[in-house]
């Protein structure tokens, strides 16, 4: 027996095991290798999805079904290493959210957490626990596990955000629980920013003692992320792997700003070629600002704003910025490491 490969099968073993299985027993040393492997091996590969072809797909479906028919007017971005699984890694969802002018999208509840990254289109809201938030792009909008949600647009124009869910870690341990408000709004109870000057300014109201695992802020306003990565790129603090990088946090634990997603936004000056990295967290990029380029497992993927790639678990990685960047990404570590598994590669840097 070895951890890479399993014992030879013979006459006398299979038809032990065709026995036993008529048991629901079944021999480890014909599957070890498979189930334990040396390196993370995936069915989930690299891809990129352009938004300008994503958002004529989206418009077109505007005009076959109403948000509130569809409940969600989303199309899901799908691995294509994973077809029909609903998913963009392994582990995590995502998809593209249209909401068009005066339209809702209905109020309910779930067990999977969800961010949204505002890509197109200026002062729709979403509504967390009885308070709205006004969207604009770069923003990065957090729905907390069982928290009531709708969407509205009462701009002018068409909405498109980015959704990311913890959907297949959710039904990995089957603990999903999903319901509907019974009316298509929650009621407001709380001021436009009102979570955002509560917990947004390095302070907390005094005696607050939520331990929820989920940030009590849900709007994080992209001309604050980069405003801070404009200030820190004074201080030439250039991380050979990933330029600037910050992570979204929980400001009353510092831990990331959701249970189960870990978020971060990145700057690569303009000229900047990062060194290759990998880590076991596949993980969901998508441009704010920039062009440039990824090569992900030997495979180079142009990028300009908007566009959408997706790099699996332990594929190295490395970025080009032709223009200086600003990219965000998603992924499972805040889990992994949670749980002991998260390890990252640095190659050479
Ligand atoms: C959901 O609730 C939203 O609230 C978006 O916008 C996508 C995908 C699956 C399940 C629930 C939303 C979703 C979702």
């Amino acid at each position: 027996m070895s951890m890479e490969r399993p014992p030879a099968e013979t006459p006398e073993r299979q038809a032990y095991y065709k026995k036993i299985g008529e048991k629901n027993l079944t021999p480890l040393w014909a599957v070890m290798s498979s189930i334990i492997t040396p390196e993370p091996k995936s069915a989930c590969r690299p891809h990129l999805w352009r938004f300008a072809e994503a958002k004529a797909f989206m418009l077109e479906a505007g005009g076959l079904i109403t948000a509130k028919e569809a409940e969600r007017r989303v199309l899901i971005l799908e691995n294509p290493g994973m077809p029909g699984d609903s998913k963009i890694t392994t582990s995590l969802y995502a998809g593209l959210q249209l909401v068009l002018p005066g339209e809702v999208a209905p109020a309910h509840r779930h067990s999977q957490s969800a961010l949204r990254f505002v890509m197109d289109g200026s002062g729709a809201h979403t509504a967390v626990d009885g308070e709205r938030t006004l969207m604009e792009v770069g923003d990065f909008v957090i729905t907390p596990p069982g928290a009531w949600h709708d969407h509205g647009n009462m701009s002018d124009e068409p909405m498109i955000w980015l959704d990311g869910l913890d959907i297949p870690v959710v039904s990995f341990f089957d603990a999903s629980f999903a319901e509907s408000y019974p009316e298509d709004e929650q009621p407001v109870t709380r001021k436009v920013g009102d979570s955002l000057a509560r917990y947004g300014a390095n302070m907390l109201p005094v005696d607050y003692a939520d331990s929820r695992p989920v940030s009590p802020i849900f709007n994080y306003p992209y001309a604050r992320t980069r405003e801070a990565l404009e200030q820190m790129r004074k201080q030439d603090e250039w991380d050979p792997c990933h330029g600037l990088k910050l992570r979204y946090v929980d400001p009353k634990s510092g831990d990331f700003a959701m249970p189960t997603i870990a978020s971060f936004m990145q700057l690569l000056p303009k000229g900047f070629a990062t060194s290759a990295f990998r880590s076991t967290d596949a993980t969901v990029f998508t441009v704010v600002e920039g062009s440039g380029r990824t090569i992900i497992d030997g495979t180079v993927f142009e990028w300009g704003p908007k566009d959408i790639f997706v790099a699996p678990s332990w594929k190295w990685t490395s970025h080009e910025a032709d223009e200086d960047a600003v990219i965000f990404s998603y992924s499972d570590r805040v889990a992994q490491k949670k749980l002991g598994l998260w390890r990252e590669d640095r190659g050479n840097a």
